[in-house]
């Protein structure tokens, strides 16, 4: 402690006296960023730290600048570095330090959002549960005890920062820092308090002496030198708070995150590209992507209610960091078009004319040079326009699209023709390796012992129904209620009564009558079950679990966990017995958690049971833990183990949590029969009924979970499950994630191109036609159209079978001439292909060769 302080007080001063030569200026106006005195335009995305590893951060972070990125945004996760009162972790993949200076290698500015509060659909927000805990604290609001940690956790932070000279006056790579998150969605509830709190905000960050701006998001009455930013799935309208301000996206939804039992969402490429270059083309200034790669939801660590594991997000990079294509190519390549605009954007005139309602041509010229950038837009959502520019030239925009122009005249871009190849991922079993075959798994299992707690033996108790976070500080999901009571007559023991249990919306919970579990609840208040009673004592056991605390809204914080009451005993439906302020005894957490069966080197390993043959094991039995051994899928590809067959629970690998599973919660069936149609307003609605483009109907919500290679080793890996509810482990098994096939679809006069990536090479062409093929790649069925050229096939074979990638010209050169009669335009070529590994490759055209010989 003693020493960080002077650490800090010295690296201060340094920063005062002796500002270092690689200092950069960062200022603004309402036009853009000012950095070094230049205008320089951010596309910014974020990468949260925590959600993945150190390991995959370079790669990650060298993604974002291939991709063309200029910058790296991530939130600052308080709950993750002080999970207990002033016990600080700052290591492995919360090392945040690391994670900036690896920005700044790979040359590129990084935005700092501490928040504190984070949303995130990250658990509780990212506030610490003991912070709620605290007598007299109220979150968010004007409250003293509240506004000082908060200030000690930023002062915290900014410090940190400061230590590794990481403010961009320093020679770091942080331009903007942002505090508090979002607040303007929710300010009106609280009130003047409110209001009052924004002011402190703002002046205890500004405070904090970092010699870049500050921002606010979602605030439109941000107080200076606040900049207001906007999150959104579209910010071309907004308003700054202030006219000298510039107008920043600082969450741009690149796709949308998905709760346990819905179906996935997508936010079509062509979208998010309109998104993006009408914001720029409005005079935007910074815009990052939300997320650029959303990642894996370790440990306990998603939001709630019912936030998956996975934080995929649909964002250009996928969980486990693979682009994802088209969305990251064609993203990069509107970078591309936008950035050579980026002088007559941030400093020309600015004109912007209405061509025809809904068609609006915005032009940025030099009135000096007359040179001139022209961003062409098409917001009508079914038609299709051709627009005359006279001797600009005439240029076919389709519905939903904007049309870049250099010089006004040469199309750079346009955000809904995309070329970028489509990338179909597929999880592959680890099994080519013949010679050395994956064993089958084997099985060790042991109960979770609940013998104290089914006997209502806790650890502290009280005369009421205790709040779980209250109870819990969310050192663990569990939390065991457990009472008595006499049942003196033998009259209502000879009754059949009725136990109904109210709980908070979010629980998820068992209740247990005299040692026998007679039912589980999930999702909804009420419980109700028959019971019967013995003479005497009767025992009352319920165990509560939180999925995720819930992380948004107004005064989330407040929000109700577990158990509320009451707990009733009811004769046709008049209450006998209130059980609500009994004395209840309680315990935090499972027995598996103290004795940390989930860690190989655990001291309890006698605990564990072998099953010879999986006859042996117990299987569909709840409050069980399940432990194998594996070897590692070999390569470097990503890996995943799918939990198929188990019910809920959670997983850890040699001893790191991979996150909660529950792969027995089905998404919902309907909704992924239509076809996505990029066009017109994307929205997302909580229960994801009215949302477009989804996919996943009728499957586990999530079956695949994701192992980090750091993670493994070669050999002897253990993975440890604990079963909640009832599985079967039997066809758990472990998978790489890789290109299965590559789509693309090119326009006469242009080339396609395709490639597999990785080391991977083309080994069938599985769809080709030039003429007027109809689908999308990865979207919808690819078919031939009313025209075709026989040769497709053949020219797809010659150029790509056997290569890692391949072009090919799209002309009547190469494909002969094709009538396609006058109502189509423009003839194009789609082709799709599967990608394999070379040894798959080179192993099945052995086996052709040797059955055409046989
Ligand atoms: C209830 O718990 C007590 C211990 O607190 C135990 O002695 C008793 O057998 C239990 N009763 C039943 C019916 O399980
Ligand atoms: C059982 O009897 C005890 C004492 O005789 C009394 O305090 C208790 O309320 C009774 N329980 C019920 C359920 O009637
Ligand atoms: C109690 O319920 C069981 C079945 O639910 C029924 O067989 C029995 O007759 C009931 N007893 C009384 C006293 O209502
Ligand atoms: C429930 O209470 C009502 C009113 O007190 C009474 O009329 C009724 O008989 C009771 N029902 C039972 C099953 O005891
Ligand atoms: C695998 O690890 C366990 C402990 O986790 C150890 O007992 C065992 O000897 C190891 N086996 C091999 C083949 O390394
Ligand atoms: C061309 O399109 C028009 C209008 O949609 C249609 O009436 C006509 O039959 C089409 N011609 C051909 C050759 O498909
Ligand atoms: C107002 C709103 O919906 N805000 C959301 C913006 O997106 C982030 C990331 O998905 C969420 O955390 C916010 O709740």
């Amino acid at each position: 402690m003693l020493n960080s302080c002077i650490i800090i007080v010295v690296a201060v001063l340094v920063l005062l006296l002796c500002p270092s030569s690689s200092a950069i200026q960062v200022g603004y106006d309402s036009r853009s960023m000012i950095i070094d005195g230049e205008r320089k335009l951010i596309f910014a995305g974020a990468i949260h730290y925590p959600r993945s590893t150190i390991e995959m951060w370079p790669d990650l972070i060298q993604k974002a600048k291939d991709g063309g990125l200029n910058a790296v945004e991530t939130y600052i996760f308080w709950n993750a570095h002080e999970p207990r009162y002033r016990q600080y972790k700052f290591d492995g993949n919360l090392d945040f330090i690391k994670f900036f200076k690896l920005i700044q290698e790979a040359g590129l500015y990084a935005i700092l959002r501490i928040g504190p509060y984070v949303c995130a659909e990250w658990n509780y927000g990212g506030f610490p549960v003991w912070l709620h805990n605290i007598d007299g604290i109220e979150l968010r609001t004007d409250n003293e005890l509240y506004k000082n940690e908060m200030q000690i956790f930023t002062t915290k932070i900014v410090d940190m920062c400061k230590e590794a000279n990481l403010f961009a006056p320093q020679g770091g790579p942080i331009i903007l820092a942002q505090i508090e998150n979002e607040y303007g969605n929710v300010e009106s509830g609280y009130g003047d308090r409110g209001k009052a709190y924004i002011q402190w905000c703002a002046q205890m960050a500004v405070a904090q002496n970092i010699g870049v701006p500050w921002i606010m998001c979602q605030q439109k009455d941000a107080p200076q030198p606040m900049i207001s930013a906007c999150n959104g799935f579209y910010c071309d309208q907004m308003q700054t708070n202030d006219p000298n301000s510039p107008k920043m996206f600082t969450e741009n939804w690149t796709g949308w995150y998905t709760k346990w039992g819905q179906k996935t969402p997508h936010r079509p490429t062509e979208d998010i590209a309109f998104s993006v270059a009408r914001f720029y083309q409005l005079g935007g200034a910074l815009m990052n992507y939300y997320m650029y790669h959303g990642g894996t939801n370790f440990g306990r660590t998603s939001g709630g209610p019912f936030l998956i594991t996975s934080y995929d997000y649909d964002a250009p990079l996928d969980e486990y960091g693979n682009l994802n294509q088209p969305k990251w190519g064609h993203l990069k390549e509107l970078h591309a078009a936008i950035k050579m605009g980026e002088k007559l954007i941030t400093s020309g005139n600015v004109i912007s004319k209405d061509i025809t309602d809904n068609v609006q041509l915005t032009t940025y010229i030099n009135d000096a040079t007359g040179e001139r950038f022209c961003f062409l837009s098409n917001n009508h959502w079914e038609r299709d326009e051709t627009i005359d520019m006279q001797q600009d030239g005439k240029f076919f925009l389709p519905a939903w699209s904007v049309t870049i122009l250099g010089g006004c005249q040469k199309e750079l871009y346009n955000s809904a023709k995309v070329t970028t190849q489509t990338s179909i991922m597929v999880k592959q079993a680890d099994n080519y390796e013949e010679d050395y075959p994956a064993d089958p798994l084997s099985w060790m299992w042991t109960f979770e012992s609940m013998k104290d707690k089914l006997q209502g033996k806790g650890r502290f108790s009280a005369r009421q129904l205790l709040e779980q976070k209250r109870a819990t500080f969310d050192h663990s999901d569990y939390l065991w209620y457990m009472t008595s009571f006499d049942n003196n007559g033998t009259s209502s023991s000879s009754k059949n009564l009725t136990l109904s249990v109210t709980s908070s919306e979010q629980a998820h919970y068992h209740v247990f009558v005299n040692g026998q579990l007679i039912g589980s609840q999930s999702e909804h208040k009420q419980f109700q079950s028959p019971v019967s009673l013995v003479p005497g004592r009767n025992n009352i056991t319920l165990l509560s679990a939180t999925i995720g605390l819930k992380n948004y809204g107004e005064f989330f914080d407040t929000y109700t966990d577990g158990i509320t009451g009451p707990v009733v005993l009811t004769d046709n439906g008049n209450i006998t017995i209130d059980l609500s302020s009994n004395t209840w005894n309680y315990k935090v957490g499972l027995n598996g958690e103290v004795k940390r069966l989930h860690d190989p080197y655990s001291l309890h390993a006698r605990a564990w049971k072998i099953a010879d043959d999986m006859e042996e094991l117990p299987t569909d039995r709840s409050m069980i833990w399940y432990k194998t051994t594996f070897r590692a899928p070999s390569g470097t590809d990503p890996v995943v183990v799918d939990l198929i067959g188990m019910g809920k629970g959670q997983a850890w690998v040699n001893g790191n949590s991979i996150g909660r599973f529950w792969p027995l919660r089905i998404a919902d069936s309907n909704g992924c029969d239509v076809e996505c149609n990029y066009r017109g307003a994307y929205k997302t609605d909580d229960d994801i009924t009215q949302t477009r483009c989804v996919t996943n109907c009728g499957n586990p919500t999530q079956r695949w979970y994701h192992i980090p290679r750091s993670f493994l080793i070669p050999e002897n890996n253990t993975l440890v499950l604990f079963e909640e509810i009832g599985g079967n482990p039997s066809q758990v098994s472990f998978q790489t994630v890789i290109v299965g096939s590559v789509c693309a679809s090119a326009d006469e006069g242009s080339t396609l191109q395709l490639s597999c990536q990785n080391g991977k090479i083309i080994s069938e062409i599985e769809f080709a036609s030039f003429g007027d093929p109809k689908g999308t790649c990865g979207r919808s069925i690819l078919q031939q159209g009313s025209c075709h050229s026989a040769k497709s096939l053949t020219v797809a074979e010659q150029e790509c079978v056997g290569m890692e990638s391949c072009s090919i010209i799209v002309s009547s050169a190469t494909f002969g001439s094709v009538d396609c009669g006058i109502n189509v335009t423009t003839k194009r070529l789609v082709v799709q292909a599967t990608c394999e590994s070379e040894v798959v490759f080179y192993k099945k055209l052995k086996l052709k060769e040797a059955q055409s010989k046989a």
